[in-house]
């Protein structure tokens, strides 16, 4: 049966490729990002065949929010699967060298744009007694590194919320998923480094990292499983990718 699945983030990676996977498998969607005109590009890519509700929207700003999901059209409703997934890290620096304002745009689109779409989509999952709220989160939220401090913890956030979210939904039908990636290239990196584009392709050189379409299938597979069936977390790596050891700090005692 046809779903309405609803996607933040939307224009680029995960998001864009999300939105081909559920085409593909005949659902509605509603396309949600900053940049319109992606958005359009990708109405014009799948086509016809793909019944579509463009947001051209801000996650971060609440008042936008709560109208476009207060008025979307009927078709797009009742929305069975919401996969929260804009999102962004910016800057690698230490926190003592951080810039406070991308702390902020970090905290307002991971964390408070995701609690806006949650929310407001949640009470009409609950009287349909079905839905799911896929959130993406990612590996900075388990497992610290150098420079990951607030994009880490929103992410840290985003996986503690979705099993809080799986406490309060306990007997209503409703799903909650966090699916936590790995290094995936993206425009994530050009977007941490603000649009530098031979420091963004560094991150991914000489590996396989995982790709959009990688986690569009896995995304896939968490919102196909049966309705009983409730997948709470999980972490996905490319094969280039595991831990280190714990860094020690050497220094001459005198
Ligand atoms: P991309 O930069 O390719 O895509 C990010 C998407 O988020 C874009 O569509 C962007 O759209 C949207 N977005 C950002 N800010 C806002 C906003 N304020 N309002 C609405 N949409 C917004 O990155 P990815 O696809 O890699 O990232 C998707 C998610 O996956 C993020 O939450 C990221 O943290 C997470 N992630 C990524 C990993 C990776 O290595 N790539 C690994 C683990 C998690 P627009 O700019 O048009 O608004
Ligand atoms: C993105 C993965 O390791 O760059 O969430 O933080 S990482």
């Amino acid at each position: 049966m046809a779903r309405t699945v609803f996607i933040t983030g939307a224009s680029a990676g995960f998001g864009a490729a999300c939105a081909r996977a559920f085409a593909a498998r005949g659902d509605r969607l509603v396309l949600a990002a900053r940049r319109a005109e992606r958005l359009q590009a990708l109405v014009e890519e799948l086509g016809p065949s793909t019944p579509i509700h463009c947001l051209a929207l801000d996650v971060r700003d609440r008042a936008a929010v709560e109208q476009a999901l207060a008025s979307l059209p009927a078709e797009f409703a009742e929305v069975d699967v919401l996969i929260n997934n804009a999102g962004l890290a910016l800057g690698l620096e230490p926190a003592h060298q951080t810039d406070l304002d991308d702390w902020d745009v970090m905290v307002d689109t991971n964390i408070k744009g995701l609690m806006y779409c949650t929310r407001l989509l949640l009470p009409g999952m609950v009287a349909r007694r079905r839905g799911h709220v896929v959130n993406i989160g990612s590996t900075a939220g388990d497992w610290p590194y150098p420079g990951g401090n607030v994009y880490g913890g929103t992410k840290a956030f985003v996986a503690q919320f979705t099993r809080n979210l799986r406490a309060d939904l306990l007997g209503t039908g409703v799903r909650a998923s966090c699916v936590a990636p790995g290094m995936a290239e993206t425009e994530f990196s050009l977007v941490r480094f603000k649009g530098a584009a031979a420091r963004a392709d560094q991150v991914y050189a000489d590996t396989q990292p995982l790709s959009a379409e990688d986690l569009a299938r896995v995304i896939l597979w968490v919102a196909d499983q049966p309705p009983h069936v409730n997948i709470n977390s999980l972490e996905v790596m490319s094969v280039d990718q595991a831990w280190g050891h714990l860094a020690v700090h050497r220094e001459k005692k005198s």
